[in-house]
């Protein structure tokens, strides 16, 4: 058996997130501050880092075996790669909750949107063409894409431009330069990718075995484990209010006879939507803990 690999980005958005994200599912590493590669302690899997846009052509070609990058970087670099490889393709295993962006269009702010049609003609500035150009093509708009690697967000001042199409999260950006956004390209957030090819069959092990703690790691960072006490008449109320757990664990309280404790696992969402209903039906003394991890 040979020994996997895993890329994600050295330094930038995603970089600390998903580093955190692999330790905690117990892979240790040497780490060392300069390199791009460190080997992997406990078992056999290494990590790379890179640059973003690396990591989907890392997968592609069989470099690394699994990769963490935005669903806009894989998506962008499989769609440029395709022109090479018509049949590249990277499917998300896993959607991990962080990362989030939209890539959107953005036009000046004094414009009026009227529809994608008004783009025919024009000139669009974006670091993302391949995904650009196939929304213009599912909208039938053709017009002219004028990439560039950054600061895009100024083309339309500059007059090199007279729409975007990027990334957007608070929307700040867009608001100083004097731009809205107006119709979304893509929905993204940060997703683990696999190399399309099979693997050996222990690799394939391997890697099943990876992904389950990964997911264990990422259900637990929603999930709370949650303590209260509350009466025990209303003990059926108060388990539907819970959901997601499997049966609440019911405690006695020493010295009294109508209450009881109740320990559940539940979403976090769940529960902030539930609070105030919980407390109508007497729940008092209430804890919120953080999970570590699930397994099944
Ligand atoms: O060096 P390397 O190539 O690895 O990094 P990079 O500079 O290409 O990427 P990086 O670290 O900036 O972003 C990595 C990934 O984070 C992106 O591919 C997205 O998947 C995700 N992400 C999430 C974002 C944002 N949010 C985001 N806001 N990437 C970029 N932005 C930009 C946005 O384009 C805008 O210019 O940040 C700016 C601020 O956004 P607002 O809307 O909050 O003002
Ligand atoms: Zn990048």
């Amino acid at each position: 058996m040979t020994r996997l690999k895993i890329a994600i980005q050295k330094s930038g958005r995603l970089a600390e997130k998903s580093l955190g994200l692999l330790e905690r599912s117990g892979l240790s590493f040497a780490r060392s501050k300069d390199k791009l590669f460190w080997y992997g302690r406990n078992l056999p899997v290494d990590l790379l880092l890179v640059r973003d846009d690396d990591i989907p052509r890392l997968l592609l070609e069989g470099v690394c075996q699994l990769g963490i990058v935005g669903e806009n970087v894989a998506l962008e670099k499989v769609l440029e790669n395709r022109r090479r490889r018509p049949e590249a393709r990277l499917e998300p295993m896993l959607k991990l909750e962080y990362g989030h962006c939209r890539l959107m269009l953005a036009i000046p702010e004094d414009e009026e949107f009227q529809g994608p049609g008004q783009l025919q003609g024009r000139r669009l500035a974006t670091s993302y063409p391949f995904l650009t150009r196939q929304y213009l093509d599912t909208h039938g708009v053709e017009a002219d894409i004028v990439p560039l690697n950054g600061a895009v967000e100024i083309a339309p001042s500059l007059g090199t431009a007279d729409a975007i199409v990027d990334l957007v999260s608070t929307g700040t950006t867009l608001r100083a330069n004097h731009l809205k956004a107006v119709d979304e390209v893509l929905d993204s957030q940060a997703a683990l990718y696999r190399t399309p090819g099979t693997l050996d069959p222990d690799n394939e092990a391997l890697l099943a075995k990876l992904l389950t703690r990964i997911q264990g790691v990422q259900q637990a960072a929603e999930t709370k484990y949650v303590m209260l006490h509350a009466p025990r008449d209303r003990l059926a109320e108060i388990s539907d209010l819970l959901p997601g757990a499997e049966s609440p664990t019911v405690l006695n309280l020493e010295g009294q006879s109508d209450r009881v404790a109740v320990h559940a696992v539940c979403t976090e969402q769940v529960f902030w939507e539930h609070l105030e209903e919980l407390k109508a039906a007497g729940a008092s003394a209430v804890l919120v803990l953080p999970v570590e991890k699930m397994l099944a």
